[in-house]
């Protein structure tokens, strides 16, 4: 009895240790930043996430007035992804979709905007132009939310826990009398 007891509260252990070891990579800042309007823009945009991204199967597409303008691929730079863009790319409004390796191996995609009132070509974003200010969406391909597989890690952990205390003290009763 005291063999199982002690079992099933090493169990509930090994399941609590590892929940913090799954997170995402999640997106914590960009440059230029969401909603915003840059003066000038600039010849590379920044992808700030929580922990360095895999090195694996990076894309980030940035699409402005005239198109896509993402010049090669991304590089990964500790945290920071950073995307090159062409010296042909105009001042207006611009769209960043990405798409990253999370370190846990899940893909986290998302997209953000921004409003560049002059382009690397030098040309003025047309009248008319407004700013799109859109909140950032993330989405974790591989998972949708961790709020399910955390709670029901939290409660299994609590169960087996409960448990295996439970039969220990049955136990000690047990040996005293
Ligand atoms: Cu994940």
């Amino acid at each position: 009895m005291r063999r199982l007891a002690s079992a099933l509260l090493a169990l509930g252990l090994l399941v609590a240790i590892p929940t913090a070891a799954f997170a995402h990579d999640v997106l914590e800042r960009t440059n230029p930043a969401d909603g915003t309007t840059v003066t000038k823009l600039p010849d590379q945009v920044v992808l700030t996430f929580s922990e360095t991204p895999l090195a694996l199967g990076a894309q980030v597409v940035v699409n402005g007035p005239s198109g896509p303008v993402s010049s090669g691929t991304p590089t990964i730079s500790g945290r920071d992804v950073k995307q090159a863009l062409a010296p042909t790319a105009p001042g207006g409004d611009y769209t960043v979709s990405y798409r990253i390796t999370s370190d846990d191996g899940h893909p986290v995609t998302g997209t953000f905007s921004f409003h560049a009132t002059v382009g690397l070509d030098g040309s003025t974003a047309t009248a008319g132009a407004t700013v799109h200010v859109k909140p950032v969406s993330a989405a974790d391909d591989g998972q949708g939310s961790l709020f399910v597989p955390i709670l029901l890690t939290v409660v299994g952990t609590l169960v087996l826990l409960g448990i295996g205390g439970y039969l220990v003290l049955r136990s000690r009763e047990a040996d005293r009398s």
